[in-house]
């Protein structure tokens, strides 16, 4: 691990223009690793995506997740575009092999060919495989924000030839199926907008968002002692989520597990259901790519047109808070928005059509004290707020930056017309990774490496920051 690696502060104006020789003395100087030139970078991170690639997928990490996992895939695609299009066709097309009859896209899809305990929860947990409707291969019965269509799309444009477009053709009747489910059978409240049933829905999984909806969800860390986790043999275990988080994530598992994996009436006892706005700013995001799809592949635009302006209306209806100026997540189990400021508050940004007043408030959010994102940043975006005195910034997702949270910040603010924003963003991150290497996430005072050194969204979006 190299969470101790001292005391070397990101400087953000590495990157863009920045990332030649400054960064090179920074990079040495931290003696982490990553390499200073543009193409020392892309080649590291090239490096990276073919380390991990597994005969039709890229899994995050060889040690830490050794499977795949949905969302990591369509951001893995987006990088893999740029350098090996043909892998990023395949890496999605691989994962919709296991869309569930249902149309959800489970959001591990584990190889058969590991050892059992590879990763817990493993198969043997989740049981999917006598569950109707579930693919050959064993999964997860749960989802992952839907960031696949907008990923597909990118992948195109990025590589815009015959094959790409014969890809697009394939996918796009299976990711109109992944939003029908997630649609049709997910929309809890009957208000237009996705409930998530397990924080690892969210990808965010230790969130501090999700602390009070999970108080509610009886479980003892002691339960724990009868599983051997497998996190904490390849991460330090105080950058992970506590035994207690993991008991109550195994207690939500069974719950959807012992209901067959049944969407209905999950609202009479399910113990976590929550309207998550990155999940739904990922929702509606799809939408518009899929009309942009349509176009592409000679469908009809209209309906996704439809239902992304009706989703952007559910997402200010239902998760804006005006006092806060930014999105929060709705707890259905008491009716209530979580008051933790955290960069699933941001997500909204991403669509399109949000209004300028809502834009201009995260915008505001996003530049405070909380999040610091700048012209010229010198620590990078957190993914919690950190003024919270709850802030941690080793503990995964309850502080420390991520770069698939940076992108979607950075995509978004250059949707609204925000270039100088997004570019002191670009270069903070591009800065991370000089500093310290395609980690998983990274410290948010410090900029040190965390969690696995060497993971695929990470090499996946710096490929792509580079090439912009
Ligand atoms: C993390 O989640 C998995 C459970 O799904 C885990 O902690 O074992 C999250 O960071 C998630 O967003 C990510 O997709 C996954 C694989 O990288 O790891």
């Amino acid at each position: 691990m190299t969470a101790d690696a001292g005391p070397t502060r990101v400087d953000a104006t590495a990157g863009v223009d920045g990332i030649g020789d400054a960064g090179a003395t920074r990079a040495e100087a931290a003696g982490t690793g990553g390499p200073a030139d543009p193409a020392g970078l892309r080649r590291l991170a090239v490096d990276t995506l073919d380390a991990n690639w597994e005969h039709d997928h890229t899994v995050p990490s060889r040690t830490l997740y050794p499977h795949q996992w949905s969302w990591d895939s369509a951001f893995i695609a987006i990088g893999l575009a740029h350098v090996r299009p043909d892998r990023a066709w395949r890496e999605l097309a691989s994962l919709f092999r296991a869309q569930w009859a249902d149309g959800r896209v489970p959001h591990i899809v584990f190889n058969p060919a590991l050892r059992v305990g590879a990763y817990f929860p493993g198969p043997e947990m989740w049981g999917t495989a006598d569950v109707p409707g579930t693919p050959a291969v064993a999964t997860s019965g749960l989802v992952q924000p839907p960031v696949h269509a907008l990923a597909a799309l990118l992948a195109y444009r990025r590589a815009p030839d015959t094959t790409g477009l014969a890809a697009l053709r394939r996918l796009y009747p299976a990711l109109v199926a992944q939003q029908r489910y997630l649609a049709d059978r997910r929309d809890v409240a009957g208000d237009g907008l996705v409930c998530i049933v397990h924080p690892w829905e969210s990808g965010l999984d230790n969130s501090p968002a999700w602390d009070d909806p999970m108080a509610a969800v009886p479980a003892e860390a002691a339960v724990m002692s009868a599983y051997r986790r497998h996190d904490t043999t390849h991460a330090d275990a105080a950058h992970r989520p506590t035994d207690l988080d993991y008991a109550r994530y195994l207690a939500i598992v069974a719950a959807y597990r012992d209901h067959g994996y049944s969407d209905r009436e999950l609202s009479a006892g399910h113990p976590f259901l929550v309207e998550c706005p990155l999940f739904n700013a990922a929702f509606g995001a799809a939408e518009h790519a899929l009309a942009e799809i349509a176009t592409l592949v000679g469908g009809d635009p209209g309906p996704h047109r439809d239902r992304a302006a009706r989703i952007t209306e559910a997402l200010l209806r239902r998760l804006y808070a005006p006092n806060a100026g930014t999105f929060q997540p709705r707890d259905l189990r008491t009716d209530r928005l979580v008051s933790a400021r955290t960069v699933l508050g941001l997500a909204p940004l991403i669509l399109p059509d949000l209004p300028t007043r809502q834009a201009d408030a995260l915008v505001v959010e996003a530049r405070s004290a909380r999040f610091g994102v700048a012209r010229r940043m010198d620590r990078p975006l957190p993914t919690y707020d950190r003024t919270a005195p709850d802030f941690e910034p080793l503990r995964y997702w309850r502080g420390p930056s991520w770069l698939n949270t940076g992108w979607l910040v950075r995509h978004g603010l250059l949707t609204h017309g925000h270039p100088d924003l997004a570019a002191g963003l670009r270069r903070s991150m591009i800065g991370l990774v000089t500093q310290a290497g395609c980690h998983e996430y990274f410290h948010p005072d410090t900029g040190a490496g965390l969690g696995s050194p060497a993971f695929s969204w990470t090499a996946a979006l710096l490929l792509d920051l580079l090439a912009d």
